[in-house]
């Protein structure tokens, strides 16, 4: 007889997609192959004491030259579902105009080659890369001419790939392309200033609305999921007392995306709060109409939670050296007692949970997928017969709390369509450089060899069992 009170397996439910991700500037090397123009990050990872050990993205995992192995890496992980990023300047070196159909070529043999695997292919259309040519030519994303050149980028990957892939994001993350490039300088295209973060996360805002409508124009799957990935923060006030402090950083953070894309406007109290910074012009009649696109699907980041608390006196962010906009007097902090990654990231499965549970209420009838999910941990590689491997319990059970977390959220009523891990193989990890690794693959930054650590066995058992036993949640990391 079962013990009632001993947790069950879980039994991933059908249809569920479980898979990883990547993104093309972190793994794709090849910077000048193929006729692909240099990136923001390109400069930016070049320009001295930019990126940690002056790390830059021109070989990164080599996953240009490597794809055929990569694919059969895919394959052999029996992945449902397999996200990666295109790289704008290897599509359109110039950013707009000309084509690079060897570019275009690349990621239509990924998308035929997942296929032929039986991998579900998600394209996410910027993770961040933006051709070096429109911030030269635009000011990158503070220019409105930015968000019309990406619809037209949009529909030149729609038209290439949309009778194949059926499940679309125009952006990923774009809190991070906004304020952590345009705010606080710590990645490209590395400037620092608050008043062009928020005309840039306007631009980010009606591109993903014209990006969509691009998209349905040019998609040809009937039954195509049209999405944005956000890394929409858990926020979590340590006392009631710190409430408006929540506020604010919740407005900053999060709102000042959600509330154009999926409620057609910003918020009051964040125009109020950052009106000392910018009279928001930028945003000119209709424009919150376009950032308002009806959406089949909304993908979610999760990492840790967001604990915050008010401060007397302006609170600069640990790694930006400034303060949020609007949120100057918010200190965010990571309570000592909870277990941290290499990242120094605190881990918190609970937090997803709550997280899916309230999103889902939040954005009622929009489906939600898990488009980022991982940790970086100090893997050690041993050698057991002559191979090397790498015993990364960490990371197994980070990824099975998480996982279970999301599966119960799903019981709890979050409509949660999968899940994915971030990421495939460690990789290219923007300003950290190659020091934190993500990987479920280790990659050997000398030869380049996949090494696929005891976190990839793992995703692998999941995918053909479909199960998540109950031994794997809740243990501890050996
Ligand atoms: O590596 C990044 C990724 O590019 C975006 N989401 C967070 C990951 C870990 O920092």
């Amino acid at each position: 007889m079962t013990d009632p009170s001993m947790p069950a397996t879980i039994t991933l439910p059908a249809g569920f997609l479980l898979g990883a991700s990547t993104a093309a500037y972190q793994i794709e090397g090849g910077a000048s192959d193929g006729g692909r123009g240099p990136s923001i990050w390109d400069t930016f990872s070049h320009t001295p004491g930019r990126t940690a050990g002056g790390a830059t993205g021109d070989v990164a995992a080599d996953h240009y030259h490597r794809v055929a192995e990569d694919l059969d890496l895919i394959a052999s992980l029996r992945l449902d579902a397999y996200r990666f990023s295109i790289s704008w300047s290897r599509v359109m070196p110039e950013g707009e105009g000309r084509v690079n159909d060897t570019g275009l070529a690349f990621y239509s043999d990924l998308v035929d080659g997942l296929i032929e695997r039986g991998v579900e292919p998600i394209v996410t259309l910027n993770h961040w890369d933006l051709p070096q040519a429109l911030e030269d030519r635009y000011g990158g994303w503070r220019g409105r001419e930015t968000a019309y050149a990406f619809e037209k980028y949009a529909e030149v990957v729609g038209a290439a790939l949309g009778d194949r892939v059926r499940i679309w994001s125009t952006h990923n993350e774009p809190w991070n392309n906004s304020f952590t490039g345009y705010g606080h300088g710590v990645f490209a295209p590395g400037v620092r200033s608050h008043a062009d973060a928020l005309r840039a996360a306007h631009h980010l805002n009606l591109s993903h609305g014209l990006g969509v409508q691009a998209l349905r124009r040019t998609i040809t799957r009937a039954d195509a999921q049209v999405s944005v990935t956000l890394n929409i923060f858990r926020v979590e006030a340590e006392t009631p007392a710190d409430a408006e402090a929540a506020r604010r950083f919740d407005a900053v953070a999060n709102r000042v995306f959600t509330g154009p894309m999926l409620r057609g406007a910003y918020p009051d109290d964040l125009i109020h709060d950052t009106q000392h910074l910018t009279d928001w012009g930028f945003v000119r009649p209709g424009d919150t109409e376009i950032c308002h696109q009806p959406l089949d699907l909304l993908g979610i980041n999760y990492y840790e939670v967001m604990h915050v608390r008010a401060a007397r006196d302006v609170v600069d962010h640990p790694t930006a050296g400034t303060a949020f906009p609007g949120s100057e007097y918010v200190e965010l902090f990571r309570p000592a007692d909870l277990e941290k990654t290499a990242m120094g990231w605190t881990v918190e499965a609970r937090g997803i949970e709550d997280h899916l549970i309230a999103l889902s209420r939040d954005f009622p009838g929009l489906p939600l997928m898990v488009m980022e999910n991982g940790a970086a941990f100090a893997d050690d590689v041993s050698v057991v017969d002559g191979e090397q491997t790498v015993e990364d319990h960490e990371r197994v059970a980070y990824l099975a709390d998480h996982l279970a977390a999301t599966c119960r959220a799903r019981e709890r009523g979050a409509d949660v369509r999968g899940f994915l891990v971030w990421s495939l193989l460690d990789n290219f990890e923007w300003a950290e450089g190659y020091g934190p690794r993500f990987g479920v693959v280790r990659v050997d930054y000398d030869t380049l060899e996949r090494i696929p650590k005891r976190s990839a066995h793992w995703l692998a058992q999941r995918c053909a069992t479909r199960t998540l036993p109950a031994l794997d949640v809740g243990a501890p990391a050996l």
